[in-house]
């Protein structure tokens, strides 16, 4: 990761303001309605839907189906380009889901989802699960294991589905036990990189990263991560950054209650957007669209000196 010269992407993103910068996602097969690809400039949203009794930010609220389907809808009527469908909580210290169970909760939000023209990624750990989830009518694949199984990698090969990366160090049940890197930016940064390749070269169509922000990591490793946002996303792939309601700001911010971090939460992100993150993982998508519509506008000032002073305020 270290190089005197900076790599292309990151000269790319120098010349380019973040609001302005276009980022690229191939679905060959797995888009609704037939399109080959998404493309948008600047931070989109990825909205959360958690079909669990038990997620830490939202605990339980859209455990029904039916719920879950409308919490969806919702996020994707707000402005969500993406809406992320789980069925395991993968907290710190939570248990795991057997994949029937898992099944019986995404299967038909997925569905409902899809149905609706809405672009589903299925939130899983299990080659299994994405599997029926991308028959059932998901897009893309977000695996918070990192595509560690290889099966992973060929099920979305198989489908044409993109994936997203995330870097966790063990297990949900065990990962912030005493977490250590040598250099944690450079750690991560190898391994996304190294896993990148690997599901390229299989036939993966194109993957999201994800330096896995709370997956086994400090309140110092979450800060050194989000820092080096430039860095991660100069490794080519559009970058996906996940603080939204995370522990790390409930410390940092004195906030024990996870439902109200979200000025933490937009505090967070607007700092990963505005140094090139792509992809914006967020329970609360409203919020995120004024907070991004705002920070666009007043760094787009800067390129437009000429306009300042015009127009009613
Ligand atoms: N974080 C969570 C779950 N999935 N996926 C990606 N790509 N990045 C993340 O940071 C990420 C993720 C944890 O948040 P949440 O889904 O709200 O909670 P739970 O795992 O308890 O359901």
């Amino acid at each position: 990761m270290t190089s005197a010269r900076p790599p292309a992407g990151e000269r790319a993103a120098a010349r380019e303001p973040w609001h302005a910068a276009e980022h690229v996602l191939r679905f060959p097969r797995t888009l609704p309605g037939g399109a080959t690809e998404l493309r948008w400039r600047g931070a989109a949203l990825m909205g959360v839907v958690n079909v669990t009794p038990d997620s830490f930010s939202d605990g339980g609220a859209t455990y029904a189906a039916e719920a879950a389907v409308a919490a969806g809808l919702r996020l994707a009527a707000e402005g969500a380009l993406i809406v992320d469908v789980g069925g395991e909580s993968t907290r710190p210290g939570a248990a795991a889901v057997d994949a029937d169970e898992e099944l019986a909760r995404v299967l038909p939000v997925v569905a409902a989802l899809a149905e609706r023209g809405v672009v589903v990624s299925v939130d899983t750990r299990k080659p299994l699960v994405a599997e029926r989830a991308l028959a059932a009518g998901a897009a893309l694949v977000n695996d918070v294991s990192g595509l560690r199984d290889p099966r992973m990698v060929a099920v979305c090969a198989a489908a044409g589905a993109p994936a997203v990366i995330v870097h966790m160090r063990g297990e949900p049940a065990t990962m912030q036990q005493d977490p250590r890197y040598d250099d944690v930016v450079a750690d991560v940064g190898a391994y996304l990189a190294a896993a990148a390749g690997r599901a390229l070269d299989a036939g993966v169509p194109s993957v999201v990263l994800d330096a896995g922000i709370g997956f086994g990591k400090t309140v110092e490793h979450n800060l050194a991560l989000l820092h080096a946002t430039p860095r991660l996303a100069a490794l080519g792939h559009p970058l996906l950054v996940g603080a939204s309601r995370k522990s790390f700001l409930g410390r940092l911010a004195g906030v024990p209650e996870p439902k109200d971090r979200l000025a933490a939460t937009l505090a967070a992100h607007l700092h990963a957007a505005r140094r090139g993150a792509a992809l914006l993982r967020v329970h609360d998508v409203a919020a995120h669209r004024q907070a991004l519509a705002v920070a666009a506008a007043l760094d787009g000032q800067e390129d437009a000196p000429e306009r300042r002073g015009s127009g009613r305020g």
